[in-house]
């Protein structure tokens, strides 16, 4: 069972994950056990203060080394009586590599992950240097804490243990694992607002409908994400799909 703990100052936010949808249903059947640790439990003073004004002056706080250390080192050793032989440690921070389909593959081989959320501008540099083993952005853009960005690492991460998605759906067929993007989807009615789903996925021609998904995987891909399509080989079927992708409307128009 992975283990999984975050060090955080909003512990309930973690429900979304651990009480909802697939992820929620996954702790429910012991894929992954999950433990929040507060630093305000490990503060010094009564006041239970975790945060500092910054050396050097400048707005905002920065969360404190002494709390961090403490909550960090008994997460770790909750892990190692688990069983865990080497516990990982990640800092969600806007200054870390980008998480990659690639990074979530190898995250989900591990045995243990003990996750940072930082606050306010963010941890004193000391605790990343002596206790943090990598750090991980989701994104460029700025979020208000790493709260989400735990979340979306511990989603992304979920899904791919074993046993957490059926074969139907299974983190094989995902997108990124062949590098194009997914195709439409279409369920009843046949037609609404006018607009008939296309003639193809009423065949029953299956031959003919995975054709028409690979063109329309092929063909969104190199109009949407000119990144994800460069760094991909291109056979002469699918040249072929993505000329026809262009002829029909989707290509021309829109
Ligand atoms: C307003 C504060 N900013 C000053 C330039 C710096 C800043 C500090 C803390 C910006 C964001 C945050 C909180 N963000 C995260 O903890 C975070 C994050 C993100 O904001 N974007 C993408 N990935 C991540 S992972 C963690």
């Amino acid at each position: 069972m992975l283990q999984i703990d975050v060090v955080t100052l909003f512990p309930k936010m973690f429900d979304a994950v651990t009480q909802s949808g697939i992820t929620g249903r996954a702790c429910d059947n012991r894929v992954y056990q999950f433990l929040p640790w507060n630093p305000r439990d490990f503060a010094a003073n009564a006041h239970r203060t975790i945060d500092d004004r910054p050396y050097g002056g400048g707005p905002g706080m920065v969360m404190m080394v002494e709390p961090l250390k403490q909550a960090l080192l008994a997460a770790q050793q909750r892990q190692r009586s688990a069983g865990v032989r080497k516990p990982k440690v990640i800092y969600v921070s806007p200054q870390g590599p980008l998480l990659t389909h690639q990074k979530v593959m190898s995250l989900s081989q591990e045995e243990g992950l003990v996750f940072l959320a930082g606050r306010y501008e963010g941890v004193d540099e000391r605790v990343i240097e002596g206790y943090v083993d990598e750090e991980i952005s989701i994104g460029d853009y700025v979020l208000s804490g790493g709260e989400l960005a735990v979340m979306v690492v511990m989603d992304s991460v979920i899904r791919q243990l074993p046993g957490v998605l059926g074969d139907e759906q299974s983190a094989q067929q995902d997108s990124f694992v062949n590098g194009l993007l997914d195709c439409p989807h279409y369920t009843r009615p046949e037609v609404f607002d006018g607009r008939a789903v296309p003639n193809v996925l009423m065949s029953g021609n299956h031959a003919d409908i995975m054709r028409w998904r690979l063109m329309q995987s092929l063909g969104r891909t190199q109009q949407r994400r000119e990144d994800l399509f460069k760094s991909r080989e291109v056979s002469a079927e699918e040249r072929q799909l993505l000329e026809q992708y262009r002829m029909e409307a989707q290509g021309a128009g829109k």
